[in-house]
């Protein structure tokens, strides 16, 4: 609560508004406590009684002018959304700056337009300076990490989040520019080259189009670049998190499967391509569902080129490249197999023994064609000890085949994952340190939610975690070293909401025991979790909705989301049939025969659940949700080992209109990335710090001791402000009294040097 005192006419305020979040409005009279009203006037001239029950309906106070514009959101006095949403506009619109420091936060907003700020003179401009000293941009987060990163010797990571469309793969990879350039030699050498050809490789077979990004990465990633002794890279290794395997088969209006495929067909014609038998995308049920196959200035022709010279740039020969682009297009044709559904009730199905699809399949991977046309629709049962063949109904057939074709792409990714490490592992002797940069999902709500959104959501929980607990450990510090006669600052975690996401008997652990049963089901997991999480004491993040027996709802820090069961189980198993990944493992092709060898999630054989057409997996830790989970711990070991950098990204609007600034989508996403949180937090301490600043010869003790002096009758409370070793310490508003008054003395000045002039006096 900023000081009752400051409500006096003249000041501004900022009054909550449907269109704009925000509007500032002028006091027309002083405020005295138990007054019902505020009179205000509006922006367009409008007087307007404001009604304040008590003093906490108070209205958020404005920021004096001098403060506007600020390059650090936590200069600002006032440290509450609309302060932060305004300064963030007045940067954004008024001088086209993108990027702005939140404490150590980089909060990037997405211009949708090509700056002229990132070219190499930019590079060299911000290499070597100090953070403090240069305006906010992705460089100095890049040149701080790198800085720190030799002056400590300590492994450094750049976290990157921000929802779909904000930048976040954009940013990464001008971090990764940034290294190239100053941590490269003379000349750009292999390793940076081959450190930036991963991008293209990456892009193409990990990035689709969606209603929200014509280039949107469907998976998370984590790239360590790693430095020798002297400062260069010297290599590099990335790990990937949950590819979106349902896209291979299945997009949404408007949207497309990954890069590549668009890429390949649109290369048919070149003799190399010839034999892969491919066609328009129209023509492949894989790449036609969203009716829209090109997206607006790009060229998949020269997009394959680029990605093919990428490929080359990092070792894989033309001839393996071909082999890649083999499976990739039997994965199309596939796809185009058709089932034909028999019996008197549809529970049997077959595929001709003539179609075209199956057979071009399976010339291009080198196995035989009945055989995978059997597999497809039957099943191997065990029944009582014996085993039984069992047909597949039309419908289980074509799931079946899906859930091969994700399963050959998921394959696919991971080995190329792991082909590029191979080629990016340094050749040049240790890695002293590395500087990893994240670019994963930000935290996502859609209309209907389902396993990947509780995934990313829960991952975004992690990271907020991580980042809470280390702006924590960044004041304490602070105000340890100042020696600040103040010892714990409390805050708020959010470890309870993650404890009913992975703890003991937690969602995660009640889905994957669901999981194990024969005849487990979406619908009978979620009764055991209103069961567990609502019955006695209910979870305080956990919530059943009303009209709903078949969703739940959990209470995550940046919002509240709904989340349908349907399909959490077959998500989490993720399995395929044994017998169709048998066919081809023994392929012909050496590729194709590979990338099977390690098998993660193949159904053995099935326990008897004939009717239910359900597949089982027996081993609990091949669950996806298992192996997120772990992965995600992973992560969280390494950027705790690591000093963290933060960047926010924030899409201004959805049109992607440049330069154009929704105040309704940006307040949602600062609240959703947990900048408000952060601001929330130093608010709670003491936000603002003066550096002793004063003129003359005074001795650093003269300073202080003069402050000492003049503080007590400037603020009245003294809980308002602390002494520290070497900087005073407000708490929130304190530095708009001050300003005020500063202002106020300006202006008596004014008055006497203008009357002076005219020689009134
Ligand atoms: V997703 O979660 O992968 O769907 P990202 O990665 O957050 O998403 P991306 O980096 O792909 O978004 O940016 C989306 C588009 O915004 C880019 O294709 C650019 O057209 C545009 N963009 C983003 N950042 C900048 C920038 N700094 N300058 C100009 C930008 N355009
Ligand atoms: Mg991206």
């Amino acid at each position: 609560m900023a000081t009752l005192e400051l409500y006096s006419k003249g000041e501004s305020v900022w009054i909550p508004d449907p269109g704009a979040v925000w509007v500032s409005a002028q006091l027309l009279q002083d405020y005295s406590p138990g007054e019902k009203h505020l009179l205000l006037q509006l922006p367009n001239g409008e007087e307007v009684h404001y009604p304040v029950g008590s003093p906490s309906d108070l209205p958020p106070l404005g920021n004096p002018d001098i403060l506007e514009g600020e390059n650090d959101l936590t200069a600002l006095s006032f440290l509450h959304e609309p302060a932060v949403l305004h300064n963030l506009r007045v940067r954004f619109l008024d001088y086209s700056s993108i990027y702005t420091y939140c404490g150590i936060v980089l909060v990037a907003i997405n211009p949708y337009d090509q700056l002229p700020i990132y070219g190499e003179e930019v590079i060299d401009a911000y290499s070597g300076q100090d953070m403090a000293d240069m305006e906010p941009h992705i460089f100095s987060v890049a040149e701080e990490a790198y800085r720190t990163m030799t002056r400590e010797e300590k492994n450094q990571s750049i976290i990157i989040s921000g929802e779909s469309g904000s930048g976040k793969t954009v940013s990464a990879k001008f971090t990764m520019r940034y290294f190239a350039v100053v941590g490269g030699a003379a000349q750009q050498t292999s390793v940076e080259e081959r450190v930036l050809a991963s991008n293209p490789i990456m892009e193409s077979i990990g990035n689709a189009k969606t209603t929200r990004n014509d280039n949107s990465s469907r998976f998370g990633k984590y790239i360590e670049i790693g430095f020798g002794r002297k400062g260069d890279i010297i290599g590099a290794n990335m790990r990937t998190y949950l590819l979106e395997k349902s896209r291979v088969v299945f997009q949404a209006s408007a949207e497309r499967n990954y890069h590549i495929f668009y890429q390949l067909c649109a290369s048919r014609e070149l003799p190399e391509m010839r034999s892969l038998k491919l066609d328009a995308p129209e023509h492949f049920r894989y790449t036609n569902r969203g009716g829209e196959m090109q997206i607006p200035g790009t060229d998949d022709v020269s997009d394959l080129e680029r990605t093919r010279n990428a490929f080359t740039i990092l070792g894989v020969q033309p001839d393996q490249q071909l082999e890649l682009f083999r499976i990739l297009s039997a994965v199309l044709h596939l796809g185009n197999v058709n089932i034909q559904a028999s019996g008197r009730s549809s529970d049997r199905s077959y595929i001709d023994a003539d179609d075209r699809s199956l057979a071009v399949f399976s010339k291009l991977l080198g196995v035989e064609g009945p055989q995978m046309a059997h597999w497809l629709c039957h099943r191997r049962l065990a029944v009582g000890g014996e085993m039984l063949v069992k047909p597949m109904s039309g419908q289980q057939a074509v799931e079946a085949r899906d859930a091969l074709a994700k399963h050959i792409y998921g394959q696919l990714f991971t080995w190329t994952v792991q082909r590029l490490n191979s080629a990016l592992r340094s050749q040049r002797g240790q890695t002293k340190s590395f500087i990893g940069v994240l670019d994963i999902y930000g935290f996502e709500t859609f209309d209907r939610n389902s396993f990947e959104q509780f995934c990313i959501n829960y991952a975004n929980e992690k990271l907020q975690q991580q980042f809470n607990r280390h702006v924590f450990h960044l004041e304490q510090e602070e105000y340890v070293r100042e020696e600040l006669a103040w010892s714990r600052i409390e805050f708020s975690d959010n470890q309870q909401c993650i404890n009913l996401i992975e703890g003991q008997l937690g969602l995660f652990d009640l889905l994957d025991e669901e999981c194990r049963m024969p005849k487990g089901s979406d619908e009978s997991w979620v009764r055991k979790l209103y069961n567990q999480h609502l019955t006695g004491k209910p979870h305080p993040h956990f919530q059943k909705p009303r009209m709903s027996n078949s969703a739940f709802i959990i209470l995550h820090f940046a919002d509240t989301v709904q989340y349908e069961c349907d399909g959490f189980l077959d998500k989490n198993r993720d399995t395929v049939f044994e017998e169709l990944v048998n066919i081809l493992k023994a392929s012909q092709s050496e590729l194709v025969a590979e990338l099977f060898q390690q098998q993660e999630n193949v159904s053995p054989v099935a326990n008897g659940s004939v009717r239910s057409g359900k597949r089982v997996t027996r081993e609990h830790k091949l669950t996806v949700g298992f192996q997120f989970r772990q992965s995600l711990q992973m992560l969280m070991d390494t950027l705790n080992s690591t000093t963290p950098h933060y960047v926010r990204c924030i899409k201004p609007n959805d049109l992607k209109e440049p330069f154009m600034f929704d105040p309704k989508r940006t307040v949602q996403q600062l609240r959703a990335c947990g900048v408000l949180e952060t601001i929330r937090i130093s608010a709670a301490g003491y936000p603002s710090r003066y550096r002793v600043l004063l003129r003359g010869p005074q001795s650093q003790e003269q300073a202080q001791a003069s402050c000492r002096r003049t503080l007590p009758q400037l603020i009245s409370d003294p809980d308002q402000y602390c002494f520290g070793k070497t900087k005073v310490f407000f708490r929130a508003g304190q530095v708009a009294l001050l300003e005020r008054l500063r202002a106020e003395r300006l202006r008596v000045a004014a008055v006497i040097i203008q009357s002076r002039v005219r020689g009134w006096l």
